[in-house]
């Protein structure tokens, strides 16, 4: 049996990481003798010849694809393209989005057979070996698909008790090398579950109240391999990495015995962090982690449940500054309750607790769906005012309250990102005046290297530039050659595009094959290792 995987398009500006869930999957699948491939439309630009000739050539009889709400019509066109050119592949969506929004996915998507709800490790298996039995999809729990017409759901399926039995992600099947040139981080996890029942997170739903916790043996093999491949930060993407002292210690207490010197960031809540507990993880690599606060009102705070205080917020700040982990909190506007005098409460609280060393940032409400502020909308008093997923990606407004209108919130999001952009433009000015700092120059210099490197990427520019008679001249001139061809493809001054193809190539993220007479540049993809 053959699957096709494929993450859908999303924007970098999400920092995004390799897809994790996904290489879950393609770890479970393959651990059952399936033939897994994927395609990451994250990093690899979309064009339906290309997807063409993957079908083609693979011939996979399912293709799945993972969807969060705001790459959901991204991830509904992909099927569609999917079952235009190969009918008879059987389409499946999971991820958050579909999980708790299946028959309107399905209603809205013809061309999906079945989504997937929650966890999708075992859904998969049982689906592949229904698809080869070519039995009907009934007897898979937790699924929804079409069957006489109509869409039915098959019974609930349990969370993974052990995950320790789960087979690790199939890391070398994703393009790795392109989330390492683009500097992202790479992800993993060492629990999952949330007990809390914030009301606008599906966390808890997703992936369980009761936190399932891995061994801290198999989770610290796994940052060992991952920390090898030469990414500059590990993300533990645990709901709450923190959850339980003991288990985040005896983590940080195996990295410390094993001397490994990875850095690595992890989510935390404010009322799960002590001074011990931070300094265990500081020493143990940890440089930052990141505290959903979401408002410094504590109305607002009760009634989404967040059950934190702003002191207890103060308080974990302090706490980073002396043990020495950067704190990041983020924050969203347009709660329940919001109102203009709110907003100002939590605006002035993040720009205070900045001078205890706090980064932060802000999100406006995205109700998706699943979360209990999407269903009682009005019980919370927030008008919800588009379904158009697109627009879910948190920067502009798609609610408003009875006196924070989508016109202030909108107005707050653009503000936040032209001072961003000030703030950009101010040290490019200093940089060329010869005063820029150390660190802010690094600042820019890697942003603007980035958006070099994506647009390379995205613009298949090293595919279509990169490939040139070999003329037995040096390596020095088949990259001074691909660095002059590239310069007339992407925007950007010529320096900034020279310097950012030198660094992929140093990094080995660039790499040139010479053969049979032709000189052929590209991005690494998978690396070996993990
Ligand atoms: C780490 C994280 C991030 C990281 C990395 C994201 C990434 N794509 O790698 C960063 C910080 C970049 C990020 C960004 C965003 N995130 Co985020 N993130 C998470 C978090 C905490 C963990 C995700 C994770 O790695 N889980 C571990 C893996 C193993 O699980 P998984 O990906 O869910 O996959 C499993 C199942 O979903 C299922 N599955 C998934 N895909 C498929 C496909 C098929 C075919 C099948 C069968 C099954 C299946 O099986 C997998 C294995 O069990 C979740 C919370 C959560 N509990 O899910 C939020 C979460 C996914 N993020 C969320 C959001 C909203 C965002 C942003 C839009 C942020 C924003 N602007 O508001 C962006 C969007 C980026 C994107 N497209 O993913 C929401 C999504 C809600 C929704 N309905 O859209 C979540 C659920 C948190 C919440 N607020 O409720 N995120």
């Amino acid at each position: 049996m053959r699957v096709l995987l494929i993450n859908p398009f999303y924007p970098i500006s999400e920092t995004p990481s390799p897809p994790l869930g996904l290489a879950y999957l393609a770890g479970a699948l393959e651990e059952a003798g399936v033939e897994v491939r994927l395609l990451d439309l994250v990093v690899t630009p979309y064009r339906a010849e290309m997807l063409a000739k993957i079908l083609d050539d693979f011939q996979p009889e399912l293709v799945g694809i993972t969807a969060v709400t705001m790459t959901v019509d991204h991830a509904m066109a992909v099927v569609d393209g999917v079952k235009r050119h190969s009918p008879r592949a059987v389409t499946v969506m999971g991820g958050p989005h579909v999980t708790f929004s299946a028959p309107q996915t399905l209603k809205a998507c013809p061309s999906l057979d079945v989504a997937v709800l929650g966890e999708g490790e075992r859904t998969m298996v049982e689906l592949v070996r229904a698809v080869a039995a070519g039995s009907g999809f009934e007897n898979v729990a937790g699924i929804a698909h079409r069957a006489d017409g109509a869409i039915r759901f098959t019974p609930p399926r349990a969370f993974i008790a052990d995950l320790d039995s789960l087979p690790p992600p199939a890391r070398r099947l994703l393009p790795l090398g392109r989330y390492r040139a683009l500097g992202m981080p790479i992800s993993m996890t060492t629990t999952r579950g949330c007990p809390h029942q914030c009301i606008f997170c599906i966390g808890r739903k997703m992936v369980g109240a009761k936190v399932r916790y891995r061994s801290p043996r198999k989770v610290v093999d796994e940052l060992e391999a991952i920390g090898r491949l030469g990414f500059h930060q590990v993300n533990i993407a645990d709901d709450l990495f923190t959850a339980d002292k003991g288990h985040c210690a005896a983590v940080c207490d195996e990295i410390l015995r094993r001397g490994l010197k990875v850095p690595w960031t992890s989510f935390a809540r404010v009322d799960t962090v002590s001074e011990d507990i931070l300094s265990k993880m500081k020493a143990a690599g940890c440089t930052a982690v990141s505290f959903g606060v979401e408002s410094a009102n504590r109305a607002i705070l009760k009634t989404i449940k967040k059950r934190i205080t702003p002191e207890q917020v103060v308080e974990a700040v302090r706490m980073c500054a002396r043990t020495g982990v950067t704190p990041f909190a983020s924050f969203i506007l347009g709660l329940p309750g919001e109102t203009p005098e709110t907003i100002q409460e939590t605006m002035e609280f993040g720009s205070k607790l900045k001078e205890l060393g706090l980064l932060y940032g802000f999100h406006l409400l995205a109700p998706f769906p699943g979360t209990d502020v999407r269903e009682r909308s009005n019980t919370y008093g927030i008008r919800i005012l588009t379904d158009d997923w697109t627009q879910y990606h948190a920067n502009r407004a798609v609610t408003e309250t009875e006196t924070v209108s989508r016109g202030m919130l909108d107005a707050i999001a653009v503000e936040w990102e032209t001072s961003f952009n000030r703030y950009l433009g101010g040290i490019k000015e200093r940089m060329l005046a010869g005063a820029a700092g150390a660190d802010e120059a690094k600042q820019l210099i890697n942003l603007e290297r980035i958006v070099v490197v994506y647009d390379l990427m995205m613009g298949e520019v090293i595919e279509t530039a990169g490939r040139s008679q070999a003329d037995g001249a040096s390596a020095n001139r088949a990259l001074a050659r691909l660095i002059g061809q590239a310069s007339g493809m992407v925007a950007g001054a010529p320096a900034v595009i020279r310097e950012a193809i030198e660094d992929a190539v140093q990094k080995e993220n660039l790499v040139c094959n010479v053969q049979d007479g032709r000189v052929e540049w590209r991005w690494k993809d998978s690396l070996p290792g993990c």
